[in-house]
């Protein structure tokens, strides 16, 4: 049994999952995993999608790769989707989302544009990462948090350290009994 917490933060590029992760490593000490950094730094990818500019992910190969680092808990995993890490690995979910207008902004900020941007705005808008968070994980284990503003990053960031404390102290009871 780990002794810390797994934590998984997704939701569409640019809702603030980097922003959140951040934070919370640092008021916490979880380590902040970067899924798209470890993809590219342990080559876990068959290449580039010039089309959606992106890496095309070799599944297996990345799961690999974090199954040593997942098992001794404490990890906050930062990804864009959600569905690949199995629900052994995960004791909570956090889909941050952001309203589209605000989205918008910030892709186009990033460079975002055609098909790329399209494609990503329409999946705020429908929803993606929560139904597919809410498909692969227990209903209790999957938290919704809004992140349009810097004031709710603080206030969001502060609801998982509680829960993380109320995690740690359940396990430390179930220890004792
Ligand atoms: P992600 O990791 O989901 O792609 P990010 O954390 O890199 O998102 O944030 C994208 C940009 O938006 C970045 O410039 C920081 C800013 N941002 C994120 N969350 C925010 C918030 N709640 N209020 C204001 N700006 C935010």
């Amino acid at each position: 049994m780990r002794a810390k917490p797994n934590i998984v933060v997704t939701g569409t590029p640019g809702v603030g999952k980097t922003t959140h992760a951040e934070l919370l490593a640092r008021n916490t000490g979880l380590k902040h995993l970067s899924i798209n950094d470890i993809v590219k730094s342990e080559k876990c990818h068959e290449g580039w999608d010039d089309e959606l500019e992106t890496w095309i992910v070799d599944e297996d190969k990345l799961l690999d790769t974090l199954e040593d680092l997942v098992a001794p808990g404490g990890q906050i995993l930062d990804w864009h989707a959600c569905d690949l890490f199995p629900a052994r690995w995960v004791d909570l979910v956090v889909v941050v989302r952001c309203d589209s207008t605000i989205l918008y902004d910030r892709l186009t900020a990033r460079g975002y544009k055609g098909k790329k941007l399209e494609e990503n705005m329409d999946a705020e808008i429908m929803q993606v990462l929560l139904e597919e968070a809410r498909e692969s994980y227990e209903e209790e284990i999957v938290v919704e948090l809004k992140s349009d503003t810097a004031e709710e990053v603080e206030g969001n960031v502060e609801r998982i350290e509680a829960w993380i404390a109320q995690w740690t102290k359940d396990r430390e009871d179930e220890e004792e009994n």
